[in-house]
C-alpha cells in the first residue's frame, strides 16, 4: 500500500511553483494574457494564410480539402505474420498551414506519421533511426508488449542512432492505438513538433461488417508565430507559465494534420471512424450535429455492445472507435464539433473555453441513398478481472505536476508489484482541474467513478480523472516484467515530472 498524501489547507491549486513563477502568474492575469496570444495569433493567421483561422467556429463556407488517411507503413516482410517497417525521426519543413512552412519533426517527413497497420498475432518489427538532433525513444501507446520495447524514458535512443523496435500482437488486442516520443522532459516539445502517428489493429474475427469504410481521425492543435514556426515558449515568458498550468493548447485544430477538411459519405452509408486524440492538453467533446453516434470501443478495443450516444469525451491519449450512420439526406452537409468541456483551473481558463469549435465538414454526395447495412447487436465478451483476486490496492493521488505528493524520479521506484497480480488502483484527482492517467503496457477495467459503478465495461489505458474526482481501475499485472510508466497525459504535467515507475517483478 502506498502512503496517502494529504495536502492540507490547499485552496484551489498545488503545484511546485518557485515564488517567482507565482508572481508572474498573477501579475499577468493568466486568463487574459492567454486570449491576448491566441488573437494575436488569429490575427497572424488570418492576415498571412488563405484559409480562416480563428479561435470563433470556422464558417462551413471555409472548409479545406478532403480529409485523406494517413498514409500505411509500409510491410517489408516477405512473411505473413510479421510486419517490418523502416521508421526514421528527423527535421524536416513542411506546410502545416496553407500559405507558410514550419520547421517540424517527422516521421518519415510526415506530420501525421504514416499508420502501423497490423492483425493480431503479427511479430512486429520496427526498424528506428534517430536523425533528430536530440535523444528520442517512439511510445507504443497502449500496445501490452515488452517494458523493453515501450519506448519509455529507460530507452532514449541517441541522436543518429537506430533501435530496434520487436514485439507480438496478442490476440484479443484488436482496437486503435498511436505512437508518439516519450523522452524525459521533451515528450510535449517532440509532438508539438509533430512527432505522432496512428497504430491500428484488426481482427481476424472482427464482428463489424468489413464493407464499412474505415476512416482514421488524428485529432491535434498547435500554435504557430508569425513565421510559422511551432510556438514553444518556454517558462520565462507568460505563455509558458500558462502552458505549463493548463497543458500547451493552440487555436490551430487539425485532423489527420488537416485544417477542416471535408470527409464525404454517401446517404444510408456507414462509416467507421477510429478517433485518436493525440493532442498534448485539448480535451474534444465529440459531437456530429444531427446525428447520434453509435460508440464501438475504446481503447483497447470493441465493446460489448454499440451503445448510442449524442456526444464523446475523449481525454488526451484516448481512443474511440465509432460508427457513423449516414442518416443525412444527399447532398446536405454537417459539421464534426468539439463542444466546450471546461478542464481548467479558473486561473488559467482560456477566454474562449466555452466556444464550439469545428473540426471537419461531413458532406453528403448526392447520390441516392444505399441501404443501411445490418449492424450487430453483439460484438465480443470482455470477461470481468476478478476483484476477489485482488492483492494489492494503491492510492494514487493526483496534484498539479505531481503523484503522491512527488515529482517524477527515474532512480525510484513508485510501485512495486508482484508478476502476475491482479491489482485495484484508487486514482484521486486532489486538484481542480482534470488529469488523464495513463498506465504504460497493461490495459485495465473502469470498476467506479467517485464510488458510482462504470456502466460499460471495456479495455483502457488512459481514463480522465475530472477536477476532485476518484476513479478505481483493476488491472492484471499477467506478464511483461520491467519498469513501467504511469503519468498524466497532459503532456506538459508528464514533462514538468507528473509520472511513476510501477516495477513488476
Ligand atoms: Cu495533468
Amino acid at each position: 500500500m502506498l502512503p496517502r498524501w494529504r495536502l492540507t489547507g490547499w485552496i484551489g491549486w498545488a503545484h511546485p511553483f518557485t515564488a517567482s513563477r507565482r508572481a508572474l502568474l498573477r501579475a499577468i492575469a493568466p486568463a487574459a494574457a492567454l486570449s491576448l496570444a491566441l488573437g494575436a495569433e488569429v490575427a497572424r493567421a488570418q492576415s498571412n494564410r488563405s484559409i480562416a483561422v480563428s479561435a470563433a467556429p470556422v464558417p462551413v463556407a471555409a472548409r479545406g480539402t478532403t480529409l485523406a488517411n494517413p498514409v500505411t507503413l509500409k510491410d517489408l516482410s516477405p512473411d505473413p505474420r510479421t510486419v517490418e517497417v523502416r521508421l526514421i525521426a528527423a527535421p524536416g519543413r513542411l506546410s502545416l498551414l496553407p500559405g507558410t512552412t514550419t520547421d517540424v519533426y517527422a516521421y518519415n517527413g510526415q506530420v501525421p506519421g504514416p499508420t502501423l497497420m497490423l492483425r493480431e498475432g503479427d511479430r512486429v518489427i520496427v526498424h528506428f533511426r534517430n536523425d533528430l538532433p536530440v535523444p528520442t525513444t517512439v511510445h507504443w501507446h497502449g500496445l501490452h508488449i515488452p517494458a523493453s520495447s515501450d519506448g519509455s524514458p529507460f530507452h532514449p535512443v541517441a541522436p543518429g542512432a537506430q533501435h530496434d523496435y520487436a514485439f507480438t500482437i496478442l490476440p484479443g488486442s484488436a482496437g486503435t492505438y498511436w505512437y508518439h516520443p516519450h523522452p524525459h522532459h521533451q515528450t510535449g516539445y517532440q509532438v508539438a513538433k509533430g512527432l505522432y502517428g496512428a497504430i491500428v489493429v484488426k481482427a481476424a474475427d472482427d464482428p463489424l461488417p468489413a464493407s464499412l469504410p474505415e476512416k482514421v481521425l488524428i485529432l491535434s492543435d498547435n500554435r504557430f508565430l508569425g513565421d510559422g514556426s511551432v510556438d514553444l515558449p518556454d517558462e520565462s515568458v507568460p505563455q509558458g507559465g500558462v502552458d505549463a498550468e493548463n497543458g500547451r493548447e493552440g487555436a490551430i485544430l487539425f485532423v489527420n494534420g488537416q485544417v477542416l477538411p471535408t470527409l464525404a459519405i454517401r446517404s444510408g452509408e456507414v462509416q467507421r471512424w477510429r478517433v485518436i486524440n493525440a493532442s498534448a492538453a485539448r480535451v474534444y467533446r465529440l459531437a456530429l450535429g444531427g446525428h447520434a453516434f453509435l460508440h464501438v470501443g475504446s481503447d483497447g478495443g470493441l465493446f460489448e455492445h454499440p451503445i448510442e450516444v449524442s456526444e464523446i469525451l475523449l481525454a488526451n491519449g484516448e481512443r474511440a472507435e465509432l460508427l457513423v450512420r449516414g442518416t443525412g439526406s444527399p447532398g446536405s452537409r454537417t459539421v464534426l464539433q468539439t463542444l466546450p468541456y471546461d478542464r481548467y483551473i479558473p486561473q488559467t481558463r482560456p477566454r474562449d473555453w466555452n466556444q464550439p469549435r469545428d473540426l471537419m465538414v461531413v458532406q453528403y454526395s448526392t447520390e441516392a441513398p444505399v441501404p443501411l447495412v445490418a449492424l450487430p447487436d453483439v460484438l465480443r465478451p470482455i470477461p470481468a478481472l476478478d476483484t476477489t483476486q485482488v492483492t494489492a490496492t494503491r492510492v494514487v493521488s493526483l496534484s498539479q505536476h505531481m503523484i503522491n505528493g512527488r515529482m517524477m524520479d527515474m532512480s525510484r521506484v513508485d510501485v512495486a508489484a508482484r508478476l502476475g497480480a491482479t491489482e485495484i488502483w484508487q486514482v484521486e484527482n486532489l486538484v481542480g482541474m482534470d488529469h488523464p492517467f495513463h498506465l504504460h503496457g497493461f490495459q485495465f477495467q473502469v470498476l467506479d467513478r467517485n464510488g458510482v459503478p462504470e456502466r460499460v465495461r471495456r479495455w483502457k489505458d488512459t481514463v480522465n480523472v475530472p477536477k476532485h474526482e476518484t476513479v478505481r481501475f483493476i488491472v492484471r499485472l499477467d506478464d511483461h516484467p520491467g519498469k513501467w510508466m504511469f503519468h498524466c497525459h497532459i503532456l506538459d504535467h508528464e514533462d514538468h515530472g507528473m509520472m511513476g515507475i510501477l516495477e513488476i517483478r
